[in-house]
């Protein structure tokens, strides 16, 4: 098993003051060790949300790599920014993040799903540093995060809220009461991010239930809403800025809305049948680092 050389930095701040091209560089580069690390994992199990992993990659580098303030060394820091994720089944691509990250050690990522391990095949959060909320139950990171970014503001903590959302979550009563509510309370401390890969574990999105237009949907709820490219790197980093200069105590939420590609930088796994779940053959996973690496080092020459 190969593993990639891994940024590991001890305390990021939101948007750095490098310049805009060298952080799209940065994150890039990081989004690249998210997949590897995700394919790595995927391995040991033979299957698994990879397809997932693999199409949030861009986002998890960009909040991880750029936005976020943490302290590698002291997960619980109390003026660390909260990062939610609500999708349980999405930990694969966390717990890669969290490696990128320095907060879970990268050896230990091969333990993925093993009995034992402290990264379950499900988030949770008494289980891994850094995981804020077990997520297996969709549609509650956000119901928790407007309860959380509230908390802080009474407790005069500057700190922000980031929810990561899948789009199958807004088929949930509960995320749109928690917008309301977010909207209500003016909470300009919490930002939400929506995968929308367009697939659900029944199928597509349009044909489990049709959510489109979401824009407007949370537009018309009171966000500050955006939608991007969510597999580009300038696009959500833009985003993303925007959504930290606007972020306040008291104000507006954030929602960036991240149009993504289930497998994205893995061309064998980018058009796959039963994308959710993915039965990956022993001999394809050494293929899809190959393409994986010819890829992002094509991207990187031209
Ligand atoms: C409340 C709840 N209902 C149903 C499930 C079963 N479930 C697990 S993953 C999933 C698909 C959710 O959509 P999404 O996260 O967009 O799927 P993906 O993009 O990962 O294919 C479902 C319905 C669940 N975990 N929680
Ligand atoms: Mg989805």
């Amino acid at each position: 098993m190969t593993a990639p050389t891994t940024h590991s930095p001890e305390q990021t701040t939101q948007t750095s003051a490098a310049p805009f091209e060298e952080r799209v560089d940065k994150i890039s580069a990081a989004a690249y060790r998210i997949r590897h690390h995700a394919l790595n994992m995927g391995e040991v199990q033979g299957q698994g949300y990879v397809g997932q992993a693999l199409g949030a990659a861009d986002m998890l580098a960009t909040v991880y790599g750029d936005q976020l303030r943490y302290r590698a060394e002291d997960p619980h820091w109390e003026a660390r920014d909260r990062f939610l994720l609500s999708t349980g089944h999405y930990a694969i691509g966390h717990y890669a993040a969290l490696a990128e990250a320095g907060i879970v050690p990268v050896e230990e990522l091969e333990t993925y799903g093993s009995d034992d391990s402290r990264l379950p095949m499900s988030g949770m959060s008494t289980y891994t540093p850094g995981m804020e909320i077990s997520g297996g139950s969709l549609g509650h990171g956000l119901t928790i995060a407007v309860g959380m970014a509230l908390g802080l503001r009474y407790q005069g903590s500057s700190a922000r809220v980031f929810n990561f959302l899948s789009d199958g979550e807004l088929d949930e009563g509960s995320t749109w009461e928690a917008a309301m509510g977010a909207h209500h309370h003016q909470l300009g401390n919490l930002t939400a991010m929506v995968d929308i890969n367009a697939l659900q574990a029944d199928g597509k999105t349009d044909t489990v239930l049709r959510t489109e237009p979401v824009t407007e949907k949370w537009e018309s709820f009171g966000w500050y809403t955006q939608r991007v490219d969510g597999n580009d790197v300038g696009a959500l980093l833009a985003a993303f800025d925007n959504a930290a200069a606007q972020a306040a105590t008291v104000g507006r939420p954030s929602v960036i809305l991240c149009d993504t590609k289930v497998g994205r930088g893995v061309p064998l796994l980018e058009n796959r049948e039963k994308a959710h779940f993915m039965r990956i053959e022993e001999n394809e996973w050494q293929i899809c680092r190959e393409q994986l690496t010819a890829g992002y080092e094509g991207k990187a020459s031209a």
